[in-house]
């Protein structure tokens, strides 16, 4: 009896896992996000296989971030660069009333919202829309649309680097619930500052108002308390990865981040583009010119509650909203 006992305790008990799947389940350690590169077939049809779509959704949940390397084609990145960065020049020669995040050096600053600029690749990415769509469920509410722009210092001025924060700055679910797309406009690099981020520390005890500084609306807020950062590092530290232009990057809201300093001449512009979960009650509208409706109402893959404008209207406003922590990416009651 013992030993028919013992010999079925034997038969239950877990085996040494050895294949990749395992693998996937320890948490990784690696500083270094996972970039997914799609196949020919997947970039043609815009939509990515099972393995792949398995990997990003996987290291969203684990690493709170993947990259998806060679989705748009350059010249629609290049059109919008010109102007944006244009337009991030006159910003800046707002001097101390800029729009500015943190520190003069990063810029908050929307895409223009008129169909001459509108691409759908870069702000209705099909591959985009299946992974968040894929974490989120269906029908993600795209109800944010702007951009940072990390600028070369001024004469004189050191650039400096944003503290350490999260974009989740006020009470908030413990389960994904916000998907942050950027985009960036060229190729990112240390020295023309590629956003730091923090892999893995968008969930569990790393992610709340227990560990920020702040209060929402300061331009202060999100930021993470010091010793956690010190903890942290020991553990799982920041990076700061080269990102192909042409790529998105896909961020939990909550990750921990850090706009970094630009030290080239070159203005270095990254859209951002939240989708927020179905089900989750943020109340923010986009402004887009209505030239733009007929384009966002064929679309089906997004909600996407707007105020439409006039051109003229559009033109005029889009340099002139808010910065700072001033947006409420809060649900209502
Ligand atoms: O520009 C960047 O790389 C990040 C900016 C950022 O995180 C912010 O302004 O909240
Ligand atoms: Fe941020």
């Amino acid at each position: 009896m013992a030993t028919l006992l013992r010999q079925s305790a034997f038969r239950l008990a877990p085996r040494l896992p050895t294949t990749a799947s395992h693998k996937a389940r320890f948490a990784s350690t690696s500083t270094s996000p996972v970039t997914i590169k799609p196949s020919s077939q997947e970039l043609r049809s815009g939509r990515l296989g099972e393995r792949n779509l398995e990997q990003a959704i996987r290291s969203l949940h684990d690493d709170g971030l993947v990259v998806v390397s060679n989705v748009i084609a350059h010249e629609h990145l290049d059109r919008l660069n010109t102007r944006m960065v244009q337009d991030a020049r006159k910003l800046q020669a707002m001097g101390k009333d800029m729009p500015f995040n943190y520190n003069p050096g990063n810029l908050q600053q929307d895409p223009p919202p008129i169909r001459d600029y509108f691409e759908n690749t870069v702000f209705l990415n099909p591959i985009a829309n299946q992974i968040t769509t894929g974490l989120l469920g269906p029908k993600p509410k795209w109800t944010f649309c702007s951009g940072n722009s990390a600028m070369p210092p001024e004469p004189g001025r050191q650039p400096q680097r944003q503290p350490v924060h999260t974009d989740a700055d006020f009470a908030h679910p413990s389960h994904p619930f916000a998907l942050v797309v950027n985009v960036p406009l060229i190729e990112f690099t240390p020295a023309n500052g590629s956003t730091e981020v923090w892999l893995g520390t968008h969930r569990g005890e790393l992610s709340g108002l227990g560990v920020q500084d702040g209060q929402h609306g300061d331009r202060a807020s999100g930021k993470i308390k010091q010793p956690l950062l010190e903890q942290r590092s020991q553990v799982r530290g920041p990076s700061q990865p080269v990102i192909e232009k042409g790529s998105i990057v896909i961020r939990d809201l909550r990750l921990w981040h850090a706009g970094m300093p630009n030290t080239t001449e070159e203005v270095r512009v990254m859209l951002a583009m939240i989708h927020f979960a179905p089900w989750y009650r943020n109340p923010m509208r986009l402004e887009l010119a209505e030239d733009l409706q007929s384009v966002i109402e064929s679309q089906g893959e997004l909600q996407v509650p707007a105020n439409w404008v006039g051109r003229d209207q559009a033109v005029q406003s889009y340099l002139n909203r808010g910065f700072g922590n001033s947006y409420d990416f809060g649900q209502v009651e």
